[in-house]
């Protein structure tokens, strides 16, 4: 491996691809992208082309290529599994943008593939864990002045989705944030789920199931609820407030700019998670690369992901049966790798 520039090959040349191409040429330090690789020739050429970079046309020869010393995936999570095992029997770090995967199954071989390397190498791209807020929120838990956490309340509002969205992708490409935020913030597993359909709103596609409150229980009996709700017709917001014995945590306001002028008085909001998580995306690319250079892993691991799945497959369970069940969340015993 370098131990000047990180030379990382990209997998995925879209809109999340695209993004950390751009921090990590004009924000960050010490990475370089030096290979790109999309099952689309031209959009990977168009992103590899202005920085010089070398253009593959398939992940795995991407990954075994020489001049790759560590890989960023991000693609779709139904297409991360070859990819992510590719660049574990390689031996090489790789950051793959969540869901790790999108079956239990495909992460636990991912699992079997890291113990098989004897090390970890995979972190997934929970970037929440590198947001300002809830790493303050997380101190004031930790801190224990307020006494335990009984409740926590979340909304993830996205102004809309386009068609392609499916009820799943309402837990396993946009809940999962909380489901990962909420262990990593309580630091206990999320152990029952259960998924609430509201009067849905008019405003979304025939197929899809929206809004919808997925309620969670975790080791402790701590419930966490979140508001799904993907088709809002204005901005992009995340709320979290924490409940504790002896006070509250919130969020704080995401405001950007303050404009006052002819049509009021407001503030400027999010239009995305690229945008509203822009600086957790910076720390958490930042601090992968610099944690590459130096041989050590670090982020949310290959079982983080791995949990993340299951709770998704109880919450779609229990999202599918019009009785909404709880439904108790099934997970292996964890290997040694991950304690
Ligand atoms: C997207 O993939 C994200 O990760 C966003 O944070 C989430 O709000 C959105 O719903 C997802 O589609």
């Amino acid at each position: 491996m370098s131990e000047q520039v990180l030379r990382i090959g990209l997998i995925g040349a879209g809109g999340m691809g695209r993004a950390h191409v751009d921090r990590i040429e004009n924000e960050l330090s010490d990475g370089k992208i030096v290979a790109v690789a999309d099952i689309n020739a031209e959009a990977a050429k168009a992103v590899a082309e202005p920085l010089g970079a070398k253009v593959f046309t398939s992940g795995t020869e991407l990954i075994n290529s020489d001049e790759v010393d560590a890989v960023l995936i991000a693609t779709f999570g139904k297409v991360h599994e070859p990819d992510v095992i590719a660049a574990v029997e390689a031996g090489k770090y790789v950051l793959c943008e969540k869901p790790l995967a999108t079956t239990v199954e495909a992460c636990k071989n991912i699992m079997e593939a890291e113990q098989k390397a004897g090390k970890k190498l995979v972190t997934v791209g929970f970037m929440r864990r590198f947001d300002e807020a809830y790493n303050q929120m997380k101190t004031v838990l930790e801190a224990g002045d307020h006494g335990y956490a009984t409740l926590v309340h979340n909304r993830h509002r996205n102004p809309s989705v386009p068609e392609s969205y499916t009820s799943r992708m309402a837990i396993d490409d946009t809940a999962i944030h909380e489901i990962d935020t909420m262990r990593w913030l309580l630091g206990e597993e999320i152990v029952s789920v259960r998924v609430d359909r509201p009067r849905f709103t008019s405003e979304k596609f025939e197929h899809l199931m929206d809004p919808i409150v997925v309620v969670m229980y975790t080791e402790s009996g701590v419930r966490i609820d979140d508001e799904v709700n993907v088709n809002i017709q204005f901005g992009y917001s995340i709320e979290c407030e924490l409940v504790l014995e002896k006070g509250t945590v919130r969020l704080g306001d995401q405001e950007k700019i303050h404009i006052r002028d002819s049509f009021g008085d407001r503030n400027a909001i999010c239009n995305s998670h690229i945008d509203r998580f822009h600086a957790a995306f910076n720390q958490e690319v930042q601090e992968w690369i610099h944690a590459v250079q130096e041989d050590r892993h670090t982020g949310s691991d290959a079982w983080d992901g791995y949990t993340a799945t299951a709770v998704v497959d109880a919450a779609v369970e229990s999202l599918n049966d019009e009785t909404s069940p709880l439904i108790a969340v099934d997970l292996i015993e964890k290997p040694e790798l991950y304690k």
